[in-house]
């Protein structure tokens, strides 16, 4: 008896130089409505499906392989007599060989303009049933998922027939594949419903690329991107200039990237190490933003990361090369902008779009054994949600800066503290495990720069403490969350020393 080779794939590149391998290897091709066209069309003696089954394809071909004939001829084990003698006796025949690439779901959802009713047509039900039943059965079906395997698959099959454990790796791409399909089919139910919630997350990831190692040399790595990413990501960017990528560049850039959205509607320049910000600066201009965010740190932004808000010009782009950075994230990069920094054969330049991304609202870590999943951190103030709860009233400009420490505040590691001056940060206590720490660091940071400067807390005032120090380093307003059961002793330290403060009831730790 003839092998059997059934073919049924939406995406036909290289099918036909592949159908040809199996025909000369002595495979029967037998296959589906499109795919037995293109097969014909090429010379390729091939049988529609329906000559198995003798049933046509029908729903408008909702109903092509979904037929015992075909499931037992896929499932039947072949040392095993009694499903060898189940076989004979319903006139079936086996299939030795399944090649299957399903409708195209993610390429349809991906389309702007796309309906519910387009993207429900392209779940395939047929395709990852076939691809299922030829895995489970690995041991006698060989079962290609991956154009990009047709050659590693002919090349195996004519040797001598195949070997179990090159039809097992098969087996197990698929698994991922059809798993990765329906994660995605269930996050697109998710989103059509309305149930974007920490209960049903569901979300598919594609791997971007491998990574040189992690965190450190000792770690393997790689990097993922969420399924249907849109808008501002690492993950989206478009890499300019420089050397690849590495663990740790990419989530420093992320989170510089986090930091500079804040600010869509100034230009602004952030500056990032290890995660936390060494310098922000908004300004007039992206080069008037940038000179603040380095002189706030002129130290710290020593091979660090900087993420612009607007396109890198000249101007800019000949301060930023007498720096050593890692990267610099933008818009864009004018020509002359470009012409400057590839002198530099390291630095890594990254173009990002800065759209705010949308679909991407839970935040993930792992834990030992688990997952934890949130929605991420939007929560924003405006001058309009603060409670005043000093003698003291914040003057307009006070409160502007006020906001501009509170945006960075959310962005450091807690507990966190950040000092600003001119929209400027001139200090910043990063991951303290007390507040007064990390209030210390900050004003030994800012020196002078501390005298008339205004103060962020992530969360609130413990102790009066802190407040006690800021009045020494010249602090004229705090903006914090409130809801410390001894607030009212931070707002008597305040009101002693003529410090504004300002309450937001909203609270960014960030862990
Ligand atoms: O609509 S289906 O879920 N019903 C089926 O019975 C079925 N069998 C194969 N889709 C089905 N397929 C899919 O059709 C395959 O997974 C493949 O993607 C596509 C190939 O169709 P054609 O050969 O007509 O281009």
């Amino acid at each position: 008896m003839k092998k059997r080779a059934l073919l049924s794939v939406s995406d036909k590149s290289n099918l036909i130089p592949f159908a040809e391998g199996l025909d000369r290897l002595g495979y029967e091709l037998i296959s589906t409505g499109g795919t037995l066209k293109a097969l014909k069309e090429a010379g390729l003696p091939a049988f529609p499906v329906s000559a198995v089954t003798n049933f046509d394809e029908i729903l408008d071909g909702r109903v092509k392989t979904l037929h015992p004939f075909i499931h037992a001829g896929l499932l039947a084990r072949r040392d095993e007599e009694s499903h060898v003698k189940q076989l004979e006796e319903r006139d079936i025949s086996p299939i030795d060989v399944v090649v299957v690439n399903l409708y195209p779901f993610k390429e349809t959802i991906a389309k702007p303009e796309v309906t519910e009713e387009d993207a429900i047509e392209n779940i395939d039900i047929g395709g990852p049933t076939m691809l299922r039943s030829a895995s489970k059965n690995f041991r006698d079906v060989t079962v290609v998922v991956d154009p990009a395997d047709y050659d590693a698959v002919l090349e195996n099959l004519g040797g001598n027939g195949g070997t179990v454990e090159f039809r097992k790796t098969l087996a197990a791409k698929v698994f991922r594949h059809t798993a990765n399909y329906d994660a995605m089919i269930a996050s697109y139910f998710v989103n059509i419903t309305g149930e974007d919630d920490p209960e049903t997350f569901t979300q598919t990831f594609e791997k971007v690329q491998s990574l040189r190692y992690g965190e450190n040399p000792h770690q393997k790595a790689a990097f993922y991107k969420e399924g249907n990413v849109k808008g501002a990501s690492i993950a989206n960017a478009t890499q300019l200039h420089g050397k690849e990528l590495s663990y740790n560049n990419i989530q420093d850039a992320n989170a510089a990237l986090e930091i500079v959205l804040e600010f869509g509607d100034q230009p602004a320049a952030v500056a990032v190490k290890h995660m936390n910000p060494c310098g922000v600066g908004i300004g007039e201009s992206t080069e008037a933003a940038f000179k603040k965010a380095y002189d706030a740190d002129p130290v710290s932004i020593f091979g660090g990361i900087v993420a612009l808000n607007r396109e890198v010009d000249e101007a800019t782009a000949n301060l930023l090369k007498d720096i050593f950075l890692e990267i610099v994230i933008a818009p864009g990069f004018s020509d002359k902008a470009l012409e400057i920094l590839t002198v530099k054969p390291n630095i890594r330049l990254l173009e990002t779009p800065m759209e705010v991304n949308t679909n991407d609202t839970k935040k993930v870590v792992s834990v030992i054994g688990g997952l934890l999943v949130q929605d991420r951190d939007n929560g924003s103030v405006t001058a309009e949600d603060l409670e005043v709860v000093t003698e003291r009233t914040p003057e307009a400009e006070e409160i502007e800066e006020l906001l501009f420490a509170w945006k960075v505040v959310k962005h450091v590691k807690s507990n966190a503290i950040v000092v600003a001056k001119d929209n400027q940060t001139v200090g910043v206590g990063a991951g303290q495990m007390n507040r007064v720490g990390a209030a210390g660091i900050a004003f030994e940071q800012a020196g002078e720069k501390a005298n008339g400067a205004v103060l962020a807390s992530d969360a609130f005032f413990p102790m009066p403490d802190t407040v006690e120090n800021a009045a020494k380093a010249g602090i004229k307003a705090i903006i914090q969350p409130g809801g410390s059961k001894r607030d009212q002793d931070s707002i008597d330290e305040c009101n002693k020393h003529g410090i504004a403060m300002v309450f937001t009831k909203l609270r960014h730790f960030k862990h």
